[in-house]
């Protein structure tokens, strides 16, 4: 059977590609705003304790050239064709569906590398997405979370269990953990978004699964802005933790599917000196990445959502 050729659209967030590009990077975000000279050279010195430039477009490379490879051994249907599309770098999520249109695809499916929905991050990665194939008259139909996706729940599982092993036998079912993603605005609530919700979900099936009775979900990286938001933060949660008497925490950041700045700093540096301050034995899981777990939970995902 001859198979059609489908568009797949990874979107991710995106990395300067070296310091000398995290200036026009942070002011994107900023959505155009340029950030302060103190505030880049506080971000600069970030990308600098984590080796100068993050992994993550190496990793979200591999993860969308496992994702097409896997796609294509499982679908009798569709050859598919993958493009990243990035939030915050080249190439931008417009860049690759005009790229689609050149290349005369006319349907395709999306997905982002982030697996639990809010309007505020998987929604305007969509919303993006929906516009520039409007524009390109490209018939596209995104994914909107994976949160519960079986494979990327074992993945997650394996990962908590082989923290645990770092920690004596005799206190392992006594190591908290907290499950944290990228803080996001409080005004979120207030829209009555899942984003919360479904983080919940996951770190409950997971810490079930792996046997783990002392949980919590908690929040990082929350920007510096002046409105309130998504808490307590991590660093917080850990003082109180050591306050009713926690000396051994698993940090797992279920928000993220990759190594990055937000796991390889804010974890790996920051909250890793909080930690050896209060006394406080702390591992984190290890990230995602390209693991053939969360590759076939990816392709699942898109398999869902084209028998949708
Ligand atoms: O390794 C790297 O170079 C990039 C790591 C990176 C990832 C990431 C993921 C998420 N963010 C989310 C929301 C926000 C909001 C703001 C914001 C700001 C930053 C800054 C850097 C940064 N984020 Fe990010 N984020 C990453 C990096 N993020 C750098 C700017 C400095 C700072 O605030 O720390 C605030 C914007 C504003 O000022 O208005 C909101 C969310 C995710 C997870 C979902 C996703 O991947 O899309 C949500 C990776």
């Amino acid at each position: 059977m001859n198979k059609k050729t489908l568009g797949l659209l990874v979107m991710a967030y995106g990395t300067p590609a070296s310091l000398d590009q995290v200036e026009a990077y942070y002011t994107h975000i900023r959505r155009g705003n340029p950030p302060t000279p103190e505030k880049l050279q506080e971000l600069v010195e970030r990308y600098e304790a984590i080796g100068g430039v993050s992994p993550l477009n190496e990793i979200t490379q591999s993860q969308v050239s496992e994702l097409e490879k896997k796609l294509n051994q499982l679908s009798e249907e569709y050859t598919f064709k993958a493009y990243i599309g990035m939030k915050h770098a080249h190439p931008f999520i417009d860049e690759a569906v005009a790229q689609m249109a050149d290349d005369g695809i006319t349907e395709a499916v999306g997905i982002v590398l982030a697996p639990h929905y809010s309007v505020m991050s998987v929604g305007t990665y969509n919303k993006t997405a929906m516009e520039a194939a409007l524009k390109h008259q490209i018939k596209l139909t995104c994914v909107k979370s994976y949160h519960l996706e079986p494979k990327f729940i074992d993945a997650l599982v394996q990962r908590v269990e082989a923290s645990l092993s770092r920690f004596e036998t005799d206190v392992q079912k006594d190591v908290n953990v907290l499950f944290t993603a990228h803080s996001l605005p409080e005004k979120i609530l207030e829209m009555g978004d899942p984003y919360p919700e479904q983080l919940r979900e996951t770190a409950q099936v997971v810490a079930e699964k792996a046997g783990v009775a002392n949980w919590d979900n908690g929040w990082q990286s929350a920007g510096q802005t002046a409105v309130p938001w998504l808490g307590p933060d991590l660093l917080d949660q850990m003082q109180t933790l050591r306050d009713t008497g926690v000396t051994n925490l698993i940090v797992s950041p279920i928000g993220f599917v990759s190594d990055h700045l937000e796991v390889l700093y804010d974890i790996d540096i920051e909250a890793q000196k909080l930690a050896e301050e209060l006394g406080i034995h702390l591992e984190r899981t290890s990230s995602l990445n390209a693991d053939p777990l969360f590759i076939e939970a990816l392709s699942h995902a898109v398999m869902k959502e084209l028998t949708k």
